[in-house]
């Protein structure tokens, strides 16, 4: 709109999610338009807060868990160019005060609730009234993930086809599986060496294996929609998995190689493939970061809390007041 009209503050909620069919490399860099379209479940309780208000200095204040960023730092920055995209030019100075309750920077995708929560807020904070299409097109230029974190449950963010980017943007799939469970797997919370931005491009640039990676995705997709309809856990865990580890594939076939697993990751991959052995339905998929993020069904989950100390489990689909928060201005 030509005027924007603020509110005193606003705060929304969006959850983090896991892809079980990845986005991995990218069409078009500025606008974040991926070479493939990806599916994922989101966190429910797990993800991003984020306030905004004005800024009495008449400075941009970015605040991440309680810290006042420095302006120039990098995360800064990208919330800063985020917010510029709705200002335009225009002179509102705001405080962004942005909390996660996962780690941040550990391939726990923060970026895709922090950029999905920004999002909201300014949307509420101007009093914008965009549809929620157009919200996930604009989450997903903060962060490509970030498009599917305007929602709860599976979630499909179509690639698109339109050079403007405005057709590549999230849906929210119309399923429920109240037992599905989502395990995360901590094998190490540190800032991971790579970010997926870079990472991406050099296995676009670098790896002739990834090559295949747009028709194995296409392929996935189908399987894992077609395992949805079903109600066929096994295979929507399998599929899960075989995904992950072939985009992973492309990442090794990187130079110089990206390895984003620690020795505990394939300590984990091979208690899972033990436990399946042994006939426990669990399967795990992993992102650009060493942890494990393990699918299962309510019926395994105390086992499998027995297995993996310290496992930090997630019902998707748990009715939570917090989620209808997102929607709430204050
Ligand atoms: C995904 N990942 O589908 C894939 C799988 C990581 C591995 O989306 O450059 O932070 O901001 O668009 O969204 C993480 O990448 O990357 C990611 P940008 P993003 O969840």
């Amino acid at each position: 709109p030509e005027k924007l009209i603020a509110t005193d503050q606003a705060e929304a909620f969006a959850p983090s999610n896991i892809a079980l069919c990845k986005y991995w490399g990218k069409r078009q860099s500025e606008l974040n338009l991926p070479v493939n379209s990806s599916l994922s479940i989101s966190l429910a309780h797990l993800g991003t807060r984020t306030q905004i208000r004005p800024s009495q200095t008449g400075e941009d204040q970015v605040v991440l868990n309680g810290q006042l960023l420095p302006v120039e730092s990098s995360f800064a920055c990208k919330v800063i160019s985020f917010v510029d995209l709705f200002r335009r030019g225009r002179s509102y100075p705001l405080i962004v005060d942005t909390r996660n309750n996962i780690p941040t920077a550990a391939g726990l995708a923060s970026s895709a609730s922090g950029f999905a929560a920004l999002t909201q807020a300014i949307n509420q904070y101007f009093q914008l009234q965009l549809p929620d299409a157009v919200l996930s097109a604009f989450a997903r230029m903060g962060s490509g993930s970030a498009s599917r974190s305007i929602y709860s449950g599976f979630v499909e963010w179509r690639m698109g086809l339109q050079e403007d980017g405005m057709d590549s943007h999230a849906y929210p799939l119309d399923i429920i599986w109240p037992d599905l469970r989502v395990g995360l797997v901590k094998v190490s919370t540190a800032v991971k060496a790579v970010d997926s931005r870079s990472g991406m491009k050099r296995t676009v640039e670098t790896a002739s294996l990834y090559q295949s990676w747009p028709a194995q995705a296409a392929q996935d997709l189908e399987k894992i929609h077609q395992a949805l309809s079903d109600g066929n856990f096994s295979e929507l865990g399998a599929v899960a998995e075989h995904n992950a580890m072939s985009m992973h594939a492309t990442m090794i076939a990187s130079w110089p190689p990206l390895l984003y697993w620690q020795p505990d990751s394939v300590v984990a991959m091979q208690k899972i493939w033990a436990l399946r052995e042994a006939g426990v339905e669990v399967y795990f998929t992993m992102d650009a970061g060493p942890n494990l993020k393990l699918l299962f069904q309510e019926k395994n989950q105390a086992l499998l809390e027995t297995e993996f100390p310290g496992l930090e489990v997630v019902a998707p689909f748990e009715a939570s007041e917090s989620l209808n928060s997102s929607t709430t201005t204050v």
